[in-house]
């Protein structure tokens, strides 16, 4: 999508701090971090957010949390870590292009909401 700020990352027409890329999957470090590691996961292809996750676009999102394990281990968070994905208005959302949060490298807050 051309007004989508993380297509114009996934292109690379906008600089990223990358953790991770391969064909389909892009990883890079969030630009205000909620945790001392704060890495967000995208699919390279436009998919609004959790609600558009359909047959037609599983298998992505499905490589994505491989991608997730791979990391973590990658970056060393051994003690654990959070994956949220915040979908529409109530949730927060503020970037409609589906990501993930990877979040860790310290103790967490149990507050889910
Ligand atoms: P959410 O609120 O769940 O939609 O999270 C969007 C996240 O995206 C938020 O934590 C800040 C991050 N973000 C927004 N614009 C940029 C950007 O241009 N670069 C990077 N690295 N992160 C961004």
């Amino acid at each position: 999508m051309s007004d989508c700020i993380f297509c114009k990352i996934a292109a690379g027409e906008i600089p990223s701090n990358k953790v991770y890329e391969d064909e389909t999957v892009l990883a890079f470090y969030d630009l205000n971090p909620m945790a001392k590691v704060h890495v967000l996961i995208i699919p390279k292809e436009h998919i609004a957010n959790v609600a558009e996750i359909d047959a037609s676009n599983s298998a992505v999102v499905a490589h994505i949390f491989e991608v997730i394990a791979k990391i973590a281990k990658d970056l060393g968070l051994d003690e654990g870590y959070r994956v949220v994905s915040n979908c529409k208005e109530f949730a927060g959302q503020s970037v409609y292009h589906l990501h993930f949060h990877l979040l860790g490298g310290e103790q967490l807050s149990m507050n889910m909401c």
